[in-house]
């Protein structure tokens, strides 16, 4: 087997610039004047010793900003003014870092699990014990199993990569990531059509149709920022969704849809786009193939057709597609980000992809525009070949289109909860907390008792982690410098997160536990290097130095995007066919329908109402509910959303709290009354109603939406379909206001078994 090793070449620069990263001498010269002018003032910026650009890591879209040091303690974060992926925007998440830094509960050291599983009775060990430990479990599975006997779980993020390293060469084909709990359908539809997932240009954009995608709460970037910029001078923006989200509020129109029929309008449009001969048909002609059959396809899909499905107006149907294509090619019918909806999910987001290609709005200005991405070096590393043995998701037989790296989280559930001897008795989770984001939360409790051990990687005791057997505290992101991360988009990035102040408690990184892992399991030599090494072999061949990186925090190689690449002569697009598919040969070799064609989403019940799911502004899924301060601000909170009719129907008033059934489990949570939404779907926030013990009360306001949603899958990728599960409510008798509970009171197992110090201090109202 060939390792590694790292040339010396790449070794040096590193050391010699004397970084120990924090300790970054020039940068407070270089930012403070940008930071005013980036808010306006004039003012002189507040008393500092030290500015350290990082990026943000409080959720997916890696803002960059400024940390302001001062006497060692972090004072305030500043967005980055010029960071392209953010353009100077830092949200009420990222500015809740330093709330989180310095909470005095956090997770401070590891756990290890002295009681049963969930009893919530851990003890604080040294790492020495707690790695020890970790590494005989796996030991003993892979003695009995081999390495495919463990499952690696993880979401994404700059150190995800050394989890990924360490699955890989650890040699276990079980992966669950998060892509099929959130975008493999619109990505698997959009590669499927352009063979590649595009980002937009939305501030050159002269008409936007936003179905579902909720810009202004759930946040995107850049294209949050771009949208929010453009309010007033730039696009007409068309809000399809059966909510009036705050999105909508912004919007020129909003279409309240019927929840599961969007695949509906959108052919009824392309309908009404060919039926009066408003496509691109030069563009058509020249870079797609399909068309003919398109046009057949769509031809029962009449507005009127749609408008019975959609609950839509059909002349409303018929203008929105003259607008749009009247408006073209500066157009984005904006494909979605969390397509885990319905189980036509994927079909949907191909359908989006073609109304975009045939009115020509691809790869030009105000369009959608294929993502570029910065090489990064990489270093001198020889992994083993993947290994397939073993592999329990099952996608060669039930998803051959989907991505073999990302897995497909709810098959491998089931590949373990049907097996007799379980085919994997450990669970490695990092970054994740999947007792909330995988559906069904008792078959994953159920999953859990099937296994020996599970180790879980977090920054918080989260649900996961309270049922697991080790927990490993990872060191908070202002607190460690990670990988250089390069991000794809119209204008790509190469982002640097580095540490700002040294760990605050017993923490270390993934990287750290990873390779301490790796030492003692005998795979030491593809960890034999530093991060230090790491990101030198990452910056070699970037055109600017390491110093400059840590001094601005990012790399881009341009300004604007630049369009037209694909539309050069000669190109070929990373379709089958060479072209934009309007017509998959993919899916048509692999058994789906080439051309989307509409399924209704499961009927639901009398009765019951449609559960959607998704989230607020101020969180990041479950993940920073535990922060007082974003408690405290929270416009939201975990409420349920319920149409007036509905709440007459049932009796209930505004705050007022109600049963909430499936058929896979139930809950309790307190109603939001309002005509914001549509009277025959109800909506959940993601994220709340955490059970552990060690978060604090807050925390556990709400219903844990896992709780209550079934497992159905998309079609073509297994990407899990949420929005697929009906409930029914049910009168419960009258609790006081759950704002503040005692965590002891509502931990499921009982709180009080914890040693003291490890309970939430804040936890008691
Ligand atoms: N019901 C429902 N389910 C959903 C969704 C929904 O809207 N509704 N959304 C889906 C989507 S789009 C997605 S992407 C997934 C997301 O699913 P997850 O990735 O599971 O998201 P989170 O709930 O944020 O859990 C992240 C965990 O990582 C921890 N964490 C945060 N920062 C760090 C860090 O720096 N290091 C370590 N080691 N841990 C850290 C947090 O404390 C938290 O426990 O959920 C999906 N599931
Ligand atoms: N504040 C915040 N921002 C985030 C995140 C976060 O956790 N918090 N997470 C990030 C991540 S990982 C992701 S994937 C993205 C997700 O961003 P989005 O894809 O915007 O996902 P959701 O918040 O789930 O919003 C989905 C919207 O779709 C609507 N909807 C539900 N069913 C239907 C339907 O059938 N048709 C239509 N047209 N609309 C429907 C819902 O009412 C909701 O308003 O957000 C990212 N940004
Ligand atoms: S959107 Fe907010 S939480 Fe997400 S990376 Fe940006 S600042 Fe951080
Ligand atoms: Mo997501």
């Amino acid at each position: 087997m060939k390792t590694r090793t790292l040339s010396r070449r790449r070794l040096l620069g590193w050391g010699a610039a004397g970084v120990a990263a924090g300790a970054i001498g020039g940068s407070a010269r270089f930012v403070p004047h940008l930071v005013p002018a980036a808010h306006g003032q004039t003012a002189a910026a507040p008393a500092i010793d030290e500015i350290v650009a990082t990026t943000c890591s409080l959720c997916v879209n890696k803002c960059g900003l400024y940390a302001m040091v001062r006497e060692g303690v972090i004072r305030t974060l500043e967005p980055n003014p010029t960071y392209p992926k953010s353009h100077g925007m830092l949200c009420a998440k990222g500015n809740s870092a330093i709330s989180m830094l310095y909470d005095p509960n956090r997770l401070k050291s590891p756990l290890i699990r002295t009681g049963p599983r969930g009893s919530g009775e851990f003890r604080t060990a040294s790492w020495e014990e707690a790695l020890d430990h970790v590494a005989e479990r796996l030991g003993a599975v892979r003695d009995e199993l081999g390495p495919e006997g463990v499952l690696f779980s993880s979401t994404e993020g700059f150190q995800e990569e050394f989890f990924l390293w360490f699955t890989k060469v650890w040699g276990s084909p079980n992966v669950a990531r998060h892509p099929t709990l959130c975008l493999a359908s619109m990505v698997n539809g959009m590669f499927n059509t352009f063979g590649a997932t595009p980002d937009f240009d939305l501030t050159r954009s002269r008409y936007v149709i936003m179905a579902g995608a909720n810009r202004f709460e759930s946040l995107v970037n850049p294209d949050s920022v771009d949208l929010m910029r453009g309010l007033g001078n730039g696009p007409k923006i068309v809000v399809v969704d059966p909510r009036f989200t705050i999105t909508a509020s912004k919007a020129d129109e909003w279409l309240p849809i019927r929840p599961g029929t969007d695949l509906a309008l959108v052919l009824a449009m392309i309908h009404v786009i060919i039926q009066e001969g408003r496509w691109d048909r030069d563009f058509v002609e020249r870079y797609t193939v399909g068309f003919e059959e398109l046009a057949e396809h769509v031809k029962p899909y009449t507005p009127e057709f749609a408008a019975g499905q959609c609950d839509l107006d059909a002349e409303v149907i018929r203008r929105i597609a003259r607008e749009f294509a009247d408006a073209a090619p500066r157009v984005v019918f904006y494909p979605g980000r969390r397509s885990s909806w319905n189980t036509n999910d994927t079909q949907f987001r191909r359908g989006i992809g073609i109304i975009n290609a045939i009115v020509g709005a691809w790869d030009r200005p105000g369009a959608l525009v294929p993502k570029a991405k910065i090489p990064l070096g990489e270093p001198d590393i020889f992994p083993p070949d993947d290994i397939e043995v073993g592999r329990l998701d099952g996608l060669e037989e039930a998803f051959p289109l989907a991505n073999r790296r990302d897995g497909a989280y709810l098959n491998i559930r089931r590949a373990v909860l049907e097996a007799d001897t379980p085919p994997v008795k450990a669970w490695m989770v990092y970054k994740q907390n999947p007792l909330h984001s995988v559906p069904e939360s008792r078959k994953t409790l159920e999953m859990m008792e099937k296994l020996d051990f599970i180790c879980t990687i977090d920054t918080q005791v989260s649900d996961t982690a309270w049922m697991s057997d080790v927990v490993l505290p990872e060191s908070f992101y202002l607190e460690r410098t990670d990988p250089l991360h390069s991000l794809s988009g119209a204008v790509p990035v190469v982002a640097m997160r580095q540490q700002v102040v040294p760990p605050r408690h017993d923490t270390r990184s993934c990287f750290w536990i990873m390779k301490q892992l790796a030492e003692r399991l005998d795979r030491a030599e593809y960890f034999d290097f530093t991060m230090e090494e790491w990101i030198e072999a990452q910056a070699e061949d970037l055109p600017v130095s390491l110093e400059e990186l840590r001094r601005k925090g990012y790399y881009a190689d341009r300004d604007e995007p630049v369009f037209g690449k694909t539309l050069e002569e000669g190109y070929r697009f990373r379709t089958k066919t060479g072209k934009i598919e309007l017509v998959s040969a993919r899916y048509a070799e692999n058994g789906y329908d080439p051309l989307p064609v509409y399924r209704p989403p499961s009927t639901v019940p009398s009765g019951r109402y449609r559960l959607l799911t998704g989230r607020t502004a101020i969180y990041t899924h479950s993940s920073l509910q535990s922060s007082r301060l974003l408690a405290e601000v929270d416009p939201d909170g975990p409420n349920l959303w319920i149409h007036p009719d509905v709440a007459a129907r049932h009796g209930l008033e505004d705050g007022q709290e109600t049963g909430i059934r499936s058929d896979f489990g139930e809950a309790t949570v307190p109603v939001t009354v309002t005509d914001r939404i549509r009277a025959d779907c109800v909506f959940l926030p993601h994220g709340f109603g955490h059970q552990s013990g060690l978060l604090p009360a807050w925390a556990q306001r709400g219903a844990r939406s896992s709780d209550l949603i079934g497992s159905a899958e998309d079609r073509v990728t297994g990407n899990a379909a949420m929005h697929e599960t009906s409930v029914e409510l049910y009168p419960v008798a009258s609790r006081p206001h759950a704002a503040v509970r005692t965590a002891a009171a509502h931990a499921p197992h009982g709180a009080q078994a914890l040693p003291t110090g490890l309970r939430h201090e804040g936890g008691a109202s």
